[in-house]
């Protein structure tokens, strides 16, 4: 199996030839290439969407592009355990947590924004002598650039409310995990789609992302990243005035409370924690626990990790997976490092966990908790990423609030709470664009979803994609 670019409705090699080694993180083994692509491969995909967008695609009805999304969908959905399997070899999460959540949330993205636009509105405004009407029209050609943590969740949030809405697209998935935007785009082949309405070009950031960011024929950029790279993509991108969201890092707390109720929660704690081995952009990197349940919290939170079943991720009984990669469990590592030199005490965890070959020679680390560090030190204010979670006890709901928003990032927040009062004045005095209260990633798609501070700019979801993808246009008219 080679991966192509898929560009004006050909899958073809990069121009260069050049191939890149995508790796399974769970072994270490080599499982495919990808083309290495370059400004001149961003180059045939940006003719061939501008191309779509003249001809047959940029003429398609409401009905067709929803059409186009819910047969996706349901393409994706009949193939669903293909899917989840791409999903957990690639990024190394339990195959089981692919197919209950990455897969069937990538089939609700396309059915949820086919719905979307066939039920779209626009505005109308009345005036003594006149009336306004606005109409949507798409932004043209769009570039979509996604991150490794959620493959396809992700892709296909931004895809499908950009196809819905009737933009041609250039799609860069991470080149750490590109086999299920290269499985999307083969769905859309055989659903037979309007050449360049949908292409695909795999390569490094700095070659692909940084060409599409700077390309005259891109309108609109969607990023989801880090908060360094997404600087970057900002710069590039107010050169050519491109339309921009930056979905970015995360540092997020998750507050207990001295009346949480911990029978009920502590699982969905944990999960804030660990899902997807702490590699969610919205996990609860930061628990701030009131000082009177600190040692409880700790103590029945360790019990829980010991439950969670660390190993192959192909196994539908695991249910905590690799790392998505060498390198990025090296950094993580450092952080359990740096948290020691900080001070701090692993109470679980710490070290690589004890598999069989071939998985011993993959990217695990154990789940890690660690307490007794500084607030503001490094380990508990910069972006870890991964499965490594600090504990820092508070004696007031003000200072709870203080110290969650002491940091540069600003995404989400978690508050565990049986007052309904306190739940409200914490939701209303945190900096985030998320809280989520005794839940966490709950999720209605209607809903802005997006970041405050260094966690970025702008929201998607719902109307707020609708609004994204699209430019309005007024139309006055004299009565
Ligand atoms: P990353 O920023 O390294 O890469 C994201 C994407 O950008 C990849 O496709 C990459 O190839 C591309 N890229 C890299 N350099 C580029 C450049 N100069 N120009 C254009 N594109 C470039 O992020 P990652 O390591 O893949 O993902 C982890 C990060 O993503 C974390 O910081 C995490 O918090 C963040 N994230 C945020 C959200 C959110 O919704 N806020 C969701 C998921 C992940
Ligand atoms: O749920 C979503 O819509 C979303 N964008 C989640 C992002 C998770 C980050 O890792």
């Amino acid at each position: 199996m080679r991966l192509e670019n898929y560009v004006g409705g050909q899958f073809v090699p990069a121009r260069s030839a050049a191939t890149l080694d995508d790796i399974g993180p769970a072994t270490g083994e080599v499982i495919t290439t990808l083309p290495r692509s370059g400004p001149e491969d961003v180059d045939d995909a940006v003719r061939a969407a501008t191309t779509a967008m003249e001809g047959r695609w940029g003429r398609a009805t409401v009905a067709e592009r929803a059409d186009l999304c819910d047969a996706i969908a349901d393409r994706i959905e009949a193939e669903l355990d293909r899917f989840a399997a791409l999903e957990s070899l690639d990024t190394g999460k339990p195959v089981q947590l692919a197919r209950t959540v990455d897969i069937p949330r990538a089939v609700s993205n396309f059915r949820f924004f086919a719905g979307a636009v066939r039920h779209g509105r626009t505005s109308m405004h009345e005036m003594d002598d006149a009336i306004n009407y606005t109409v949507r029209r798409p932004l043209g050609v769009v570039g979509l650039i996604t991150p490794w943590n959620l493959p396809l969740y992700l892709l296909s949030w931004k895809v499908a409310p950009a196809l819905a809405t009737g933009n041609a697209v250039v799609a860069k998935p991470s080149e750490i995990t590109p086999l299920t935007a290269s499985a999307l785009a083969d769905v859309v082949h055989r659903l037979g789609a309007p050449p360049g309405a949908f292409n695909l070009i795999h390569g490094l950031g700095a070659e692909v992302g940084q060409a599409m960011t700077e390309h005259p024929g891109i309108h609109g950029i969607s990023f989801t990243g880090g908060t360094a790279t997404g600087k970057r993509v900002g710069a590039a991108a107010s050169a050519t005035f491109k339309k921009l969201s930056l979905e970015l890092g995360g540092k997020n707390a998750t507050i207990v409370l001295d009346d949480a109720d911990l029978d009920a929660h502590l699982a969905t704690i944990a999960r804030a924690s660990f899902a997807n081995q702490g590699q969610i952009c919205l996990c609860g990197s930061r628990i701030l626990v009131h000082r009177s349940r600190h040692d409880e919290l700790v103590e029945r939170l360790v019990a829980h990790l010991g439950t969670l079943v660390v190993g192959d991720p192909r196994d539908p009984a695991t249910t905590f997976g690799s790392l998505t990669s060498h390198a990025h469990r090296d950094k993580v590592e450092s952080y359990v490092r740096l948290a020691r030199e900080e001070g701090g005490t692993v109470v679980y965890g710490g070290g690589r966990p004890v598999l069989p070959a071939p998985l011993d020679a993959g990217a695990f680390l154990q789940p890690t908790l660690i307490t007794g560090l500084s607030p503001s030190c490094r380990t508990a204010t910069e972006e870890i990423f991964g499965p490594v979670v600090s504990v820092h006890p508070f004696d007031s709901d003000a200072e709870a609030t203080a110290l969650a928003n002491s940091v540069r990032y600003g995404l989400a927040a978690a508050v565990f709470t049986e007052g309904l009062t306190r739940a409200h004045r914490i939701a209303n005095d945190l900096q985030t664009g998320m809280v989520w209260v005794n839940c966490w990633l709950k999720r209605d798609l209607r809903v802005p979803f997006g970041g405050v501070k260094d966690s970025g700019v702008g929201r998607e979801g719902g109307d707020y994609s609708m609004g994204f993808y699209t430019q309005d246009k007024n139309v006055c008219i004299q009565l």
